[in-house]
């Protein structure tokens, strides 16, 4: 599959800054489908304008003065800068290397011919819903929240769980940006009194911890603003009582999702077939191949397929986003609609069914996760504190931090790994929040299992890249945390990558942390 795109970006109106990739045929971020063992040819031509640099993000200042970005092999240059892009392609098992996944040194100028990235999607990639962004470093932030993402579905989802073989299949992509009306005051549904509003270092609406309020993002679906303070919907049309496949990446800078369907007001039950591009039935031996779920939580860029039902014709019905605690330092994200769900008999039908009759998928030939006995264990722990510890006004740090090590900010001039893996290796990892607001964990690369949620033990059948850590009450002697069971055994995963907080601000702040997997030889006994 051959794809261009260029990266563009405008200043809207209201003077927010808006990014989009655009393929040669005017399409606004298409969903690039794949299959496995494909091979996907993408020239990304920078086309970022000199706007881009009059809005500096919060933390350019870090890292825009570092070096000199005038090499001329864009495979080698690492100096980040706000009119600088590159791609990362969230939960593909690809090599870390330039024209493929690398994001450490990659970096795209305006002045560049168009980049090729060259990319085999491997055999055994789980079908599902995978997608790609910029990863330029203290500059992910305002590229994503400004709405440079886009899907990237690997088919085949028919092949791994029958219960959605012949079901009409249908992506939504819901992005935040900042607010359009920020100086509305909120428009009241119910009882509750006006929130304050409270705003953290970074200028974002603090967590209110009451379900509604200002948020601190606008959200979108399929380009569709739905915007504070009216939230007017976007409407999705559905045959009533049709079944469809629902794939939803939540590509928000910042903003968490939890995602439910009401019908009569009364929420229904979605049935979960995937989640983070994986089939929910990986192992093997789950014994079942759905998860029934009335609503569910989608930290930022984590995906979920699920099977829904059209309601009868004429009942009202909505898909929503419920509130989510994010912690007292967290933002604010009240409860609110996305798209009104309309039933009618002559509703299109989505573009893409689902084969009737596939050819199942062949079973991995490598042990299940989960059997596999981890060589260690590490610790690592998410952190924050104040730039300046006299002003606890100064903007926030964000680490995370292996246990032992110091505490450092990511800096894109010095890669030295925090952690070294042989390849072929499994490993428990345990990582704790010790701050009071929400972070996602996401390892580039490869996929983990969730083996344990705050101490309790879960060995969930199928594999995350991404996976919400709990925020600490402030007196609690345990941190919350999650143990994962990582895998490093896919021979093609050799070399340096990043794990990181998948809040973008948080991950643009600091909060990353750089792996290397070293092929099997060179190992340390
Ligand atoms: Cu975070």
């Amino acid at each position: 599959m051959k794809a261009d795109l260029t990266l563009r970006d405008g200043s809207a109106a209201n003077g927010q800054m808006r990014y989009c990739y655009v393929a040669a045929d005017g399409t606004e971020s298409p969903t690039l489908r794949l299959q496995p063992g494909d091979l996907l040819i993408l020239h990304l031509k920078n086309g970022l304008t000199e706007l881009a640099t009059s809005q500096p993000p919060a933390h350019a200042h870090q890292h825009a003065a570092a070096g000199t970005n005038s090499t001329t092999d864009p495979c080698q240059r690492g100096s980040m800068t706000p009119f600088a892009t590159n791609l990362h392609f969230h939960g593909l098992a690809i090599p870390p290397v330039c024209h493929q996944d690398d994001v450490l040194k990659t970096t795209i100028n305006p002045s560049d011919a168009p980049f090729e990235y060259r990319i085999r999607i491997p055999m055994n990639q789980p079908p599902g819903l995978y997608w790609y962004h910029p990863h330029i470093h203290g500059f992910t932030n305002p590229q994503v929240l400004g709405g440079a993402s886009g899907a990237l579905l690997i088919e085949g989802i028919e092949r791994a769980n029958p219960e959605v073989t012949g079901l009409p299949e249908r992506v939504f992509v819901i992005r935040d940006q900042d607010l359009l009306n920020p100086d509305a005051q909120p428009v009241q549904t119910d009882s509750m009194p006006p929130a304050l509003v409270l705003r953290d270092a970074e200028g974002d609406i603090l967590n209110t911890g009451t379900g509604g309020g200002k948020p601190a993002k606008d959200l979108s679906i399929n380009f569709v603003p739905v915007p504070y303070p009216n939230y007017l919907p976007a409407k999705i049309e559905i045959r009533p009582q049709e079944k469809q496949l629902w794939c939803v990446l939540n590509a928000s800078a910042i903003t968490y999702l939890d995602l439910q369907m009401l019908v009569e007001n009364k929420p229904q039950m979605l049935g979960v077939v995937s989640l983070d591009g994986v089939p929910i039935n990986d192992s093997g031996t789950a014994g079942h191949q759905i998860i029934w779920q009335g609503h569910i939580l989608l930290p930022p860029a984590a995906r979920v397929g699920f099977i829904v039902k059209g309601p009868s014709a004429g009942t009202a019905a909505s898909l929503i986003t419920r509130t989510v605690d994010t912690g007292p330092v967290g933002e604010n994200d009240p409860t609110r609609p996305l798209a009104t769900i309309v039933a009618v008999p002559n509703a299109p039908e989505p573009s893409v069914q689902l084969a009737i009759n596939p050819a199942p998928l062949p079973r991995a030939n490598s042990a299940w996760l989960g059997d596999v006995k981890p060589a260690r264990t590490r610790r690592l722990y998410f952190s924050e504190k104040p730039h300046d510890p006299q002003n606890p006004n100064s903007r926030t740090d964000f680490y995370i931090t292996v246990e032992g090590q110091e505490p450092k900010l990511f800096d894109p001039n010095d890669t030295a790994p925090n952690i070294i893996v042989p390849q072929g290796d499994v490993e428990d990892w345990i990582i704790e929040n010790r701050t009071r607001e929400l972070h996602a964990f996401h390892i580039h690369q490869i996929h983990f299992m969730l083996e344990e949620w705050n101490g309790v033990p879960l060995d969930e059948p199928f594999l995350r890249d991404t996976i919400n850590v709990a925020y600490w009450d402030g007196t609690s002697p345990q941190f919350p945390s999650v143990k994962l069971r990582m895998d490093f055994r896919d021979p093609q995963i050799v070399g340096t990558f990043l794990y990181h907080c998948h809040l973008l601000e948080h991950e643009d702040g600091g909060m990353m942390g750089v792996i290397q997997v070293v092929p099997r030889p060179a190992a340390k006994p």
